[in-house]
């Protein structure tokens, strides 16, 4: 089965799911890796995505994924900075444009080095808008962001809409990795009125079993933390359960609404 359709059964299935990040850089050796992947098995996340915004060796790419492959049979997902973080060893790769990036070569220069590159290897690419809203912190710098300010709902609604429009199956609003306010719920609920293919993937700052909940019932898709998984791992089953039940709130929603 192929990721994307793993992906989307799942959504269907949970109304929410989510995914765990973790950047090879902040591993600090194999056993911290072998511990970290244990903790995700067990909390019920879906998926793994590895990268870091600023990661440039290849090697430790290859060599974390190739870790990770061995100790779970989760989908393993690339959340790329650059061409370095393609890996033969992966299942699927976010296919990215950063269309807020002020600079074309993360909306479409990267992409065009990136695809002929991912075609060899043979990994599938999952196609991905990638919006930086609020703190945008370090990968809202490395992507050369005009972040969209937290008080302005419509402009985030308006590259949403466009992703929509120009084919995109999923948007990612980021608010930075370790940010210190999460994207707000009821941009989340916009967002989700004006889409309605799109699936929505919500990150950054994501600290609790509360803040997880807040945004799967406002209609986060997917949501992804990382940051705790290296500060605090042992809250991940929180989240994942603040996940499921967001989700399951959302499934009754379209129950009721059906009726
Ligand atoms: C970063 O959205 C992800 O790209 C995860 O953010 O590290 O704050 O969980 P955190």
């Amino acid at each position: 089965m192929s990721v994307k359709r793993y992906l989307l059964d799942k959504i269907k299935k949970y109304g929410s799911i989510h995914l765990s990040l973790i950047d090879p850089e902040e591993i600090k050796n194999n056993e911290m890796l072998k511990d970290l992947i244990n903790i995700v098995n067990r909390s019920g996340s879906h998926g793994i995505m590895v990268g870091g915004s600023t990661l440039y060796d290849k090697e430790m790419m290859d060599d974390t994924i190739k870790i990770i492959k061995s100790h779970t049979s989760l989908p393993v997902i690339i959340f790329p900075n650059d061409i370095t973080s393609i890996s033969q060893y992966a299942d699927a790769i976010w296919f990215m444009s950063l269309l807020n990036s002020l600079n074309p070569y993360y909306i479409s220069g990267a992409q065009m080095r990136a695809a002929p590159v991912i075609y060899k290897v043979g990994i599938e690419p999952l196609s991905l808008a990638y919006v930086i809203v609020g703190e945008g912190k370090t990968v809202g710098y490395m992507g050369y962001a005009h972040p969209i300010p937290y008080d302005e709902p419509m402009i985030v609604v308006g590259y949403c809409l466009a992703a929509e429009y120009m084919g995109f199956d999923f948007i990612y609003l980021e608010a930075g990795s370790g940010a210190s306010r999460f994207v707000r719920e009821d941009l989340v609920s916009l967002v989700k009125k004006y889409t309605s293919r799109t699936k929505l993937v919500v990150g950054g700052g994501i600290r609790s079993y509360e803040d997880a909940f807040r945004l799967s019932k406002a209609g986060a898709d997917i949501i992804v933390t990382g940051t705790i998984l290296e500060e605090n791992p042992e809250v991940l089953v929180d989240i994942v359960r603040g996940v499921k039940d967001g989700g399951k709130y959302r499934l009754s929603d379209v129950q009721r609404t059906d009726r």
